[in-house]
């Protein structure tokens, strides 16, 4: 049902309200506004549990550039970067373990939101989670580290807003910018797959979920 000039949209909104929140993007990519926010609490609770087995960390790029952005991750396989490259790997290299498992609450905002966005049967094996810090950044760049490009993205950002930098399929395209508040979910697949996006520096700010803090879930399926 389609409520017009309802004063308090928000308190009511059901799946298919949420539904007319979505802001395309581009072919095969969209913002779904605040798709996540009545998740977002949950999803938080499950994070701290993951982090006291598998901590943020700043990785090292190939080029041997430490990363702004703190990172770990849950699922089958984790993203990782080291000296050697970028890769997918079953085993956190800071712990020797695997990563630990990918929660429920997780694996459901990360199908609903895909079946929302036009990509039915979604089954992510991993998700990669970022903090970002006052001043962090992610610099344009493609997810091309997934065996197959025929699975989504779906990204869930938690906490501080930050601008997500849009690009094209070249990394000189004049990126987009779009401000991600907590809640908000993109997806992207099909012909945005690979897509350069990134990340704007993250301004000071605190928020009631995160402190100090932007969280951003990225789930793929790696392997
Ligand atoms: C971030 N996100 O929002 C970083 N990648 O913190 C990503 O790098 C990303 O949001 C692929 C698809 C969606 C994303
Ligand atoms: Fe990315």
């Amino acid at each position: 049902m389609r409520i017009v000039k309802s004063p308090t949209p928000d308190l009511f909104a059901s799946a298919a309200d949420r539904g007319q929140r979505t802001e395309p993007l581009a072919e095969g990519a969209a913002i779904l506004r605040a798709f996540a926010a009545e998740d977002a609490a949950a999803l938080m609770r499950s994070l701290r549990e993951i982090l006291e087995a598998a901590s943020f960390r700043h990785m090292t790029t190939p080029g041997g550039f430490r990363m702004s952005v703190a990172m770990t991750n849950c699922g089958t396989a984790g993203w990782v970067t080291d000296r050697t490259g970028y890769r997918y790997d079953p085993m956190d290299p800071l712990s020797g373990r695997a990563w630990p498992p990918m929660p429920q609450s997780f694996r459901r905002v990360a199908a609903t939101a895909a079946v929302a966005a036009g990509f039915a049967g979604f089954e992510p094996d991993s998700c990669l989670i970022n903090r970002y810090d006052p001043g962090a950044r992610l610099s344009l760049h493609q997810d091309r580290n997934e065996r197959d490009y025929t699975a989504p993205i779906v990204s869930v950002s938690l906490g501080i807003a930050a601008v997500f930098l849009f690009g094209g399929a070249k990394r000189n395209e004049r990126p987009k910018r779009v401000l991600l508040e907590s809640g908000d979910v993109v997806v992207w697949g099909g012909p945005a797959r690979l897509t350069f996006h990134g990340v704007a520096p993250l301004a000071e700010d605190n928020h009631p979920l995160t402190g100090p803090h932007r969280i951003n879930l990225t789930f793929r399926k790696a392997l």
